[in-house]
């Protein structure tokens, strides 16, 4: 072997071992953005890139380390690793919140699964890394999608005969049963056994869907599937979305051939496996840190049903992420989430002083599941945040009692308001404990800013708890 041999091999180890040691002390982080539709997911991931790109400094945001200590040097948005899935949209949803005329509003509901990669450069402080390389960068890559289709998930550990069971009964209680009386006429006509009629299966699918709309645009319930029923996307009239719920007593062990009910298990199956299993296998695996956007207010405006049925659907639906403490090795190749923040979205619609009262009622909400995942060695926080502040707090003396309300311009209304939003509860309520009238937590349009800068409550927070230790 040649000198110059040995002296270039050697030199193209050391640059590969420098390249993947560079590789190492660069981290990158996988954030589960995680959320029923309006949860605010997509305002949540715009407002996290505004703050972090052009309002990062410690006095907006203090709680973050990074911003605290000045050792943020930039973030910028990078080419994203997923060449197949298109970018979020940054700029039509800031566009939208901060338009240069006219009024602010929030960013469209989400239609198709979408990505960003954000790159954040800092000093390091400590540590190997700070020995190694000053500056590092750390990658954060999230990805936003519709809500509706998050709900798909329980369907992949179920057949269509457990899927009936967990879904025909809902269909004759409260609140479903004040719209479910057409559809559920439809399937009482419905010989199963005859052969397939794909255009009667096609009609009381529709009816179903119908109803399904009526009742998310009315009621906010959680539990709503198929999710694509609501949010197509590509999907839209394709045929294994012509399936529906019927009573599992009808579902006989001996399936007729070419039966209409042969033919709802086969929409069924390919539902879950063309469709749900390739959308999580994909994109919903190898998280390393969650949030858990949670309107808990939308959900008591709604009344004891919605909120106890979104407890249910979000328990349900953490189990379908991995979670755990992983090592080193574990985490470069197959990633747990090891943190998880159950965040009480939209706190700027009560006053600051009950924030507390609602970071209680999501941690009774998600009490379950956080249990087990405690167990587990995973970390859990409970906050109530705001990742776009639409109100400021005001102080109103009235009749010599100073009360703490909110001023904001409410959602799809002309007038500013000054407003004593009620108290949430600080915990889940028996039905015979619900107050008769109910709750009425407004929503507001988001605030115009001159200035062109986003208002938050808590992201500091959430920043740190999520990324804090990424960033040292
Ligand atoms: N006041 C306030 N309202 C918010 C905030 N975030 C979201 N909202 C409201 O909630 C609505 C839904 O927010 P999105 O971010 O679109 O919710 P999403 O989870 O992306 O919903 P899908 O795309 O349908 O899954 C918005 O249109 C706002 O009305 C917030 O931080 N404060
Ligand atoms: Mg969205």
């Amino acid at each position: 072997m040649s000198q110059s041999f040995a002296k270039k091999t050697f030199k193209s180890v050391k640059g590969k071992a420098q390249k993947a040691l560079h590789r190492s002390l660069d981290q990158h982080v996988k954030l589960a953005v995680t959320g029923l539709s309006g949860s605010g997911k997509t305002a949540f991931i715009s407002a996290l890139v505004k703050h972090l790109t052009s309002q990062a400094n410690d006095n907006n945001l203090p709680f973050f380390d990074v911003m605290r200590e000045h050792r943020h040097i930039a973030t910028k948005i990078v080419p994203q690793e997923a060449l197949n899935v298109p970018t979020f949209d940054y700029n039509r949803a800031i566009s939208a919140l901060l338009p240069s005329e006219g009024d602010p509003a929030w960013p469209a509901s989400t239609e198709r699964i979408n990505t960003l990669r954000l790159a954040i450069k800092y000093q390091s402080n400590a540590g190997l890394r700070g020995h190694f390389s000053p500056q590092s960068t750390l990658y954060l890559d999230i990805i936003d999608y519709p809500g509706e289709w998050l709900l798909d998930l329980p369907m992949l550990a179920q057949s269509f005969e457990q899927w009936c069971e967990q879904q025909y009964p809902l269909l004759s209680q409260t609140p479903r049963d004040q719209s479910s009386a057409e559809f559920l006429q439809s399937i009482e006509l419905l010989d199963l056994d005859a052969p397939v009629d794909e255009n009667a299966l096609a009609d009381i699918a529709r009816c179903y869907q119908t109803m399904l709309v009526g009742l998310k645009k009315d009621t906010k319930l959680a539990m709503l599937q198929p999710g694509r029923m609501l949010m197509p996307g590509d999907l839209q009239g394709a045929p294994l979305l012509l399936f529906f719920p019927i009573s599992p007593e009808k579902i006989s062990d001996d399936v007729v051939a070419g039966s209409n009910l042969a033919h709802l298990i086969k929409r069924f199956d390919a539902y879950v496996k063309e469709v749900v299993k390739p959308f999580y296998n994909e994109h919903f695996r190898h998280f390393d840190r969650q949030i858990v956007l949670v309107d808990v207010l939308s959900a008591l405006n709604e009344g004891y049903e919605t909120l106890a049925e979104q407890s249910r659907v979000i328990n349900q639906l953490l189990s379908h992420f991995s979670y755990g403490d992983s090592g080193f090795f574990k985490r470069l190749f197959k990633p747990n989430i090891d943190k998880i923040l159950f965040a009480a979205n939209k706190s700027d619609h009560i006053s600051a002083k009950h924030h507390k009262d609602l970071a209680l009622l999501l941690d009774s909400l998600v009490k379950e599941q956080s249990n087990h995942l405690k167990f587990d060695g995973v970390k859990i926080e409970t906050l109530a945040m705001s990742s776009i502040a639409a109100t400021v707090s005001r102080q109103v003396v009235d009749k010599g009692q100073t009360l703490d309300c909110i001023y904001g311009k409410p959602l799809n209304e002309q007038q500013w308001l000054t407003y004593l939003p009620p108290q949430p509860p600080s915990r889940m309520l028996k039905k015979s404990e619900w107050p008769a009238h109910g709750f009425e937590f407004l929503s507001f349009a988001p605030m115009p800013s001159p200035d062109q800068q986003l208002k938050h409550i808590r992201l500091d927070h959430v920043m740190q708890y999520l990324l804090g230790d990424k960033l040292t």
